[in-house]
């Protein structure tokens, strides 16, 4: 793909825009970068790319500079349906997502992992399994590290691993997975999606440029997934997870029966959906090229990842749990079905469009009390209230102050929100510091 002396204009300032800008010019292309944002909301990283000889368009989006480009770039949270990219198609200009443009550069076996639910733990430990296999392994994709950045990069790995999204899956063309997961599909972005049958449409598509000696790992307890999964040409190989059977897997052409169900028996996080997540990524990384010793290695050193389920303290009794990146209606069930003690539950944040009534057997079974915090405390209140006692909290502190009132010595206490974080926060990881930090002001004020 020649780049050199195109005009390219990229959609979205974020770190997905900045690397894709910095693999431009060093291709030798003409750089135009457009943003909604003004400048006084783009952070000093944002800013720097300028000394490269970029060309900046901030605030509204101006449809000529879509329609002068020669190609078009869109980051994963720009809609690849907004007007002025849908008139620049008109018009015949390409338009493409950064994972297909960086892929078209990308000699190395691509591993890919979607799904709405445990990609980044899956998307991790399947690269600390092939790095325990002996691999050099580049970990990118909407983990937080955008793929072009390795493209851009002179030092290769052996493999590429990456998490993707359905965001990025909706723009790509010729991006082929070699291992492709699926890990399941629940609901979630109804802000972006007509509605779930076109979000799993849009995860499938890691599926579309597979060949038939390529691997698709996907997950048989997923009724969803199961129903995607006959137009797939490559071999497929299915997990289920079944809470009294452990995990049975479709064939053995990748591991016997016995030895996955060895190999998972070292896998100490809890929850039927990490151990769901343990054995894609084992079947993953086989397929890839790595070693039994190397899968089970990882699988004992495995300790998860911080904002998902994460034990943050014991005070009085009561064993604090922060599951900040549970932004979604499914991720709270899970979490709710792994404690069989009484919970109780902080919720809430910048409504996606959720059915948050979906969890109303669960809340009720397992939850004693909800706080609820954030722009999405009305909807959730009227479609759960009704259930148990509900309280409104001002800040996080405040939530975390009435929680620990509404506990009893033996109960949890749990952020799981179901909501994005975005009206309070920068992101989930900051909901999820802030939350830690009122757990320790507890500790110091109670204890
Ligand atoms: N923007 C426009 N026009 C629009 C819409 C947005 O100019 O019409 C601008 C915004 O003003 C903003 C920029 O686009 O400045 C943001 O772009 P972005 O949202 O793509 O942000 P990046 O920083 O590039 O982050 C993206 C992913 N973000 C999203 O998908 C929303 C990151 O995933 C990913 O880690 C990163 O690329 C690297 O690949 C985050 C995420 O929340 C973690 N992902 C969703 C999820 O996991 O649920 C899908």
């Amino acid at each position: 793909m020649e780049l050199k002396n195109k005009n390219i204009l990229i959609v979205g300032l974020g770190v997905t825009g900045v690397a894709t800008a910095r693999f431009l010019i060093n291709k030798g292309a003409f750089v135009t970068v457009a943003d909604r944002k003004k400048e006084q909301e783009l952070g000093s990283e944002e800013l720097l790319i300028r000394d490269l000889g970029i060309k900046m368009e901030l605030g509204a989006h101006r449809i000529e500079t879509f329609e002068n480009a020669d190609l078009i770039v869109i980051s994963p949270g720009v809609p690849h349906t907004i007007d002025p990219v849908i008139k620049a198609k008109e018009q015949g200009i390409p338009v493409m997502g950064e994972i297909e443009l960086a892929s078209r550069f990308i000699a190395e076996p691509i591993i890919a992992v979607t799904g709405t639910n445990g990609k980044t733990t899956t998307t991790t430990l399947l690269c600390k399994m092939l790095e325990e296999s002996g691999l050099k392994v580049f970990v990118g994709g909407n983990i937080g590290n955008p793929l072009i950045a390795y493209a851009d990069r002179r030092e290769k790995a052996d493999i590429v691993v990456i998490e993707v999204s359905s965001f990025q899956l909706d723009t790509i063309d010729t991006f082929r997975a070699n291992v492709a997961v699926l890990l399941n599909i629940t609901e979630d972005h109804m802000n972006r999606y007509s509605d779930l049958n076109a979000y799993a449409k849009s995860k499938a598509r890691i599926f579309e440029n597979q060949q038939p000696d390529d691997t698709a790992v996907l997950n048989g307890s997923d009724p969803v997934v199961c129903s995607l999964s006959k137009d797939i040409l490559s071999r497929k190989v299915f997990f289920s997870s079944k809470k009294e059977k452990g995990v049975t897997i479709s064939d053995e052409s990748i591991i016997s029966q016995e030895n996955i169900s060895r190999l998972l028996a070292d896998f100490k996080l809890p929850g039927k959906h990490n151990m769901e997540n343990a054995a894609a990524a084992s079947l993953a990384a086989l397929a890839a090229g790595g070693t039994f010793e190397g899968v089970g290695s990882a699988l004992r050193k495995f300790k998860g990842l911080s904002h998902r389920l994460e034990h943050i303290n014991t005070l009085n009794g009561i064993d604090f749990f922060n599951d900040s990146k549970a932004t979604n209606v499914d991720s709270v069930a899970k979490a709710l079905e792994t404690f069989e003690r009484p919970i109780v539950l902080i919720m809430g944040g910048r409504n996606k469009g959720s059915k948050f009534y979906a969890l109303r057997d669960l809340i009720d079974k397992h939850t004693k009390a909800l706080i609820l915090i954030g722009e999405a405390k009305e909807d959730i209140m009227a479609e759960l209230g009704s259930i148990k006692h509900v309280e409104a909290a001002a800040t996080m502190e405040d939530a975390v102050f009435k929680a620990y009132h509404a506990a009893k010595p033996g109960d949890i206490v749990l952020l799981s929100p179901a909501c994005a974080s975005f009206d309070m926060y920068n992101n989930y990881a900051q909901r999820g510091e802030d939350f830690c930090k009122a757990v320790a002001k507890i500790g110091t004020v109670y204890s």
